[in-house]
């Protein structure tokens, strides 16, 4: 899955692809990198982002779905049920919920849903998460949602443990050691570490730009325990590597 982010203040690729064009044009560069979803968003859930109105995502995501629904499966990455319904209007097939909230709008429309787990919400999140036992909270909220949604219709459900929502580095390095945990309850994960700031504490103060290599070495090892999906803004990178490992070391 291949992130565009119309956004102007996502935290690695903010401004970039605000003006639909360019967002067109990232989307269509990263299918021909081999993304077999787009993930589009016009909010930021970084740490600290404040809500941007409904009329102002509906304005920065439709577009973008409208031109590349032809070419590839989109996903719309929201929390509002209007810019969900009308993503998908517009030819979008999977909601992609960091909420784990809209699963009725999904079943409404037909759509897949991904539910994200979250702590608390982007404005405050980082501040301090706390858990007794991430792996157990995480994998019990997202199996209640998800059991919800079949319960409603949707037909395809993804769960994902929300790498970075509400969780220090220890949070999200036990998540991953442990998503075989998340793996067995047979829903299928997707994972997203894509240049996340644990991955720049871990390699030294790594700045966003130079995070590709732990976002590999991480979005790699999601695969290897099982994921179905990785979310990376490092398109061509990931998927040589995801190759290797699928083609020449699991062979
Ligand atoms: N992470 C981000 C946004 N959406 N969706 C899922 N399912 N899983 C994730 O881990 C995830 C997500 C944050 O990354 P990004 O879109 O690059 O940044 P921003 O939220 O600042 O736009």
């Amino acid at each position: 899955m291949g992130i565009v982010n119309a956004t102007p203040d996502s935290f690695s690729d903010g401004g970039r692809f605000l003006d639909a064009g360019a967002a067109i044009e990232h989307g269509l560069r990263l299918v021909a990198e081999g993304a077999d979803v787009i993930d589009v968003g016009g909010e930021s859930t970084r740490p600290g982002a404040g809500e941007v109105p409904v009329d102002e995502e509906r304005r920065r995501v439709v577009p973008v779905i409208e031109a590349l629904a032809p070419h590839v499966r989109v996903s719309v990455d929201t929390r509002k049920a209007e810019v969900a319904e009308v993503a998908v209007a517009a030819g979008a097939t999977l909601v992609n919920d960091v909420s784990a909230s809209l699963w009725e709008v999904a079943a409404g429309c037909g759509a897949g849903w991904v539910a994200m787990h979250m702590q608390g919400v982007p404005a405050t999140m980082q501040v301090d998460p706390r858990y007794d036992d991430v792996v157990a909270e995480v994998r019990s909220f997202l199996l209640e949602r998800a059991a919800a949604a079949v319960a409603a219709g949707v037909a395809e459900v993804w769960i994902d443990p929300g790498i970075g929502f509400g969780k220090g580095d220890d949070h999200n390095l036990e998540l991953l050691a442990d998503l075989g945990r998340l793996v067995g309850t047979g829903f299928p994960v997707v994972v997203g570490t894509s240049r996340k700031g644990f991955i720049g504490r871990l390699t030294g103060g790594a700045d966003v730009d130079d995070r590709v290599q732990g976002s590999v070495a991480t979005a790699v090892w999601a695969l290897a325990q099982g994921a179905a999906m990785v979310r990376v803004h490092d398109v061509a990178a990931t998927v040589a590597a995801a190759r290797l490992l699928g083609d020449e070391v699991a062979a």
